[in-house]
């Protein structure tokens, strides 16, 4: 779709002009940061929660964003008027900027603040129906101390290993274990687990993204006064839970009834995870 308009640091090109220089070192080593954004309604959904953490993402490669929140703001807001979007995604990109071909971050300048508003692109509906059966990568996620999964980098390389072990397996998620073996989160979504009734989900120390979906659930179950532990799993716990389900901004909140090839529960997307789930779509209409 030509009528895309794509904003880059302040102006509107087409989807065909919409470039950035080769030598950004975005481009050229994944140097920046990014964030997914759901609007609804023409409400962008937690906006104040996903500018913290694209502003926390860059603070932890220091990368300094030229510009400031509320300028930002206005953008994605502007973005989406422009592209008459109110229901859909929004992608937010800030690169490192033009440099040498050698690492030096120092010699970057015209750092770029990319703002693409797409229309949304779904798991498939019978997923949501059936749920979804996922497998345990061997990639492990990434250890934060190498590299922080809290920071949302525009190098998603240690995901897309574990996402093609998905793909070969026939899946549309997959499973990654931290290097201690614990559970921690899927290639682009959180996981939640339902037992005994307690919901629990892996802590921030376990290696994740600690998703902007997630905190809205906890927020939610603690609304219900269900009991929420964020505590280490492992796939012992995923094994025998009642319900699993995975978050994240696209997916909102997804069951998951099989694990490497074993099923959860009964099989079935769960009622809890249901009951979340309807829970969570109101909040969204807020
Ligand atoms: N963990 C990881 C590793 C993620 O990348 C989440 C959890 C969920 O976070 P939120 O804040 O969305 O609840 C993510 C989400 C996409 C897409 O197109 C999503 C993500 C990354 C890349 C693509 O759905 N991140």
């Amino acid at each position: 779709m030509d009528s895309m308009k794509i904003y880059i640091s302040g102006k509107y090109f087409s989807r065909s002009e919409a470039k950035v220089s080769v030598f950004d070192h975005g481009f050229l080593y994944g140097d920046g940061v990014f964030e997914g954004i759901r609007t609804y309604d023409g409400k962008v959904f937690r906006l104040r929660d996903h500018i913290e953490r694209l502003w926390e993402s860059a603070k932890g490669i220091a990368l300094e964003i030229p510009i400031d929140e509320k300028e930002m703001e206005r953008a994605i807001h502007d973005t989406l008027a422009i592209n008459n979007i109110k229901d859909g995604y929004i992608r937010l990109i800030v690169t490192r900027g033009e440099g040498t071909l050698g690492l030096d971050h120092y010699l970057c300048h015209d750092s770029q603040v990319i703002i693409i508003a797409d229309k949304l692109a779904l798991y498939p509906r019978e997923l949501y129906e059936n749920g979804l059966e996922i497998v345990t990568a061997s990639t492990i996620r990434v250890n934060p101390s190498m590299l922080s999964p809290q920071v949302k980098s525009m190098n998603y390389l240690n995901n897309i290993l574990a996402k093609i072990e998905a793909y070969k397996a026939g899946c549309a998620e997959v499973l990654m274990l931290n290097s201690r073996g614990e559970v921690a989160e899927c290639s682009g979504d959180n996981i939640f687990i339902y037992k005994r009734e307690t919901l629990q989900t892996p802590p921030a120390e376990a290696g994740i993204l600690e998703g902007i979906t997630r905190r809205v659930v906890i927020e939610i179950a603690n609304e219900i006064g269900l009991k929420v532990k964020e505590s280490p799993m492992t796939r012992h716990d995923v094994f025998t839970a009642n319900e699993c389900f995975l978050t994240g901004s696209a997916a909102e909140l997804i069951p998951v009834v099989k694990l490497d090839n074993r099923t959860i529960g009964n099989g079935k997307p769960g009622e809890i995870t249901k009951k979340l789930l309807a829970l969570f779509q109101k909040e969204t209409k807020k």
